[in-house]
């Protein structure tokens, strides 16, 4: 049985703790939160007594095998320097950090004290998602030479998430990071990116819009777009879409879980819609299924003794994506290299 503690039980906790529930030989037997009524709120709920408001209380306390920290990303560097310090083993959300050298900080943390370090990525973990990348793999449609990902909303999350509409970066560090990881997963690491941002939405602080362009280190070309101020006759949210084009042929996700796959043996229609967890609501199902797979692979890699997918040194790659962006919309469309092969 591997014992884990959860720091940070605020909004999206919940969901980490519904899927913890769900997965064989773990339990989570320690919750801390410098909130004390959200920590007894998550601790009734989900009927775990070991509390603290202190997470250096609970490291010194508890004896663990890893740590979900689901705190946002300014306390990243100190809880991750905590669980390095007490030798234990970490799943951490995205955004990963707010700058390059605090991520590097954090790898090199738990490298030096050999603990598995995995950012809680889980887009890329979305069944749909999964489905798109075994056809290209299988050789569907022959050799990519072009993707779009994109992801285009009016959905508020504002209320869920209030700190999205009053911090000074948005779309593309909160958003744009899973869509621009998905494209490294399906398409492959990235020399370089521009983009172009505007704020539409005028009672918030930052970025909602981003287009982005990816020159693929292995020659293919992919369009990341995101955007909340988008309304469409269906609202897709939280729905990634997808266009990828093959010298074979063609694949796009389209809403509702649609994928469609038309090569020289024709053209078929499948779904690929998420199953619906017994915990989970729609619309948000298909994020909740891919927090339970990601939490399933973090457990399968500590009894395999391997990297996660997206282990901290991974998750480095699709940051400097997060950062170019910023640094190419800032300068007009310039053309940042990111060097992530
Ligand atoms: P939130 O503000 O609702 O919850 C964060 C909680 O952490 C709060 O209760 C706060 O009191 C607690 N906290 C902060 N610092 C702490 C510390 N040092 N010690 C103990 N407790 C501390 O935030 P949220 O909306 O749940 O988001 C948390 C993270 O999850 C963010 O980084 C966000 O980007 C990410 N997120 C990821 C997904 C996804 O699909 N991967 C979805 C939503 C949010
Ligand atoms: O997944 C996330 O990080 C969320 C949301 C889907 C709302 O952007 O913040």
């Amino acid at each position: 049985m591997l014992k884990g503690a959860l720091i940070g039980c605020g909004f999206f906790a919940q969901n980490h703790l519904c899927a913890w529930r769900d997965i064989d030989d773990v339990n989570i037997t320690a919750l801390c939160d410098r909130d004390e009524q959200r920590l007894s709120e998550t601790s009734k709920r989900f009927g775990i007594e070991n509390t603290y408001t202190d997470a250096h209380e609970m490291f010194a306390n508890e004896e663990l095998d890893f740590v979900d920290i689901a705190t946002t990303v300014e306390t990243h560097l100190p809880l991750v320097e905590m669980a390095a310090q007490a030798g234990v083993h970490i799943i951490c959300q995205k955004p990963f950090a707010s700058s390059m050298n605090d991520a590097g900080k954090m790898v090199s943390m738990a490298d030096k004290s050999s603990v598995t370090l995995m950012v809680h990525e889980n887009f890329r973990w979305q069944s749909a998602i999964r489905a798109v990348k075994t056809h290209i793999d299988e050789g569907a449609i022959g050799d990519v030479f072009w993707g779009r990902v994109s992801f285009r909303s009016a959905y508020n999350v504002y209320s869920g998430q209030p700190y999205l509409a009053t911090d000074e970066k948005f779309i593309i560090q909160d958003l744009g990071i899973h869509i621009l990881d998905i494209a490294r997963f399906l398409f492959g690491d990235v020399g370089s990116i521009s983009a172009r941002t505007k704020r539409v939405n005028p009672n918030i602080r930052a970025e909602d819009v981003a287009t982005m362009m990816l020159d693929h280190d292995n020659g293919i070309t992919s369009i990341v777009d995101c955007s909340y101020a988008t309304s469409l006759p269906v609202e897709s949210f939280p729905e990634t879409l997808l266009e990828v084009d093959g010298s074979k042929g063609t694949l796009r996700l389209n809403s509702g879980y649609q994928l469609m796959c038309h090569n020289h043996d024709g053209t078929r229609h499948i779904d690929v819609a998420p199953p619906l967890l017994h915990w989970a609501e729609k619309p948000w199902h298909n994020i909740q299924e891919s927090v339970f797979n990601i939490e399933q692979h973090f457990v399968d890699c500590l009894r395999d003794n391997r990297q996660p997918e997206t282990s901290g040194h991974d998750n480095l790659k699709t940051l400097a994506l997060v950062y170019g962006a910023y640094q190419s919309a800032d300068n007009g469309l310039q053309v940042v290299k990111v060097g992530n092969g």
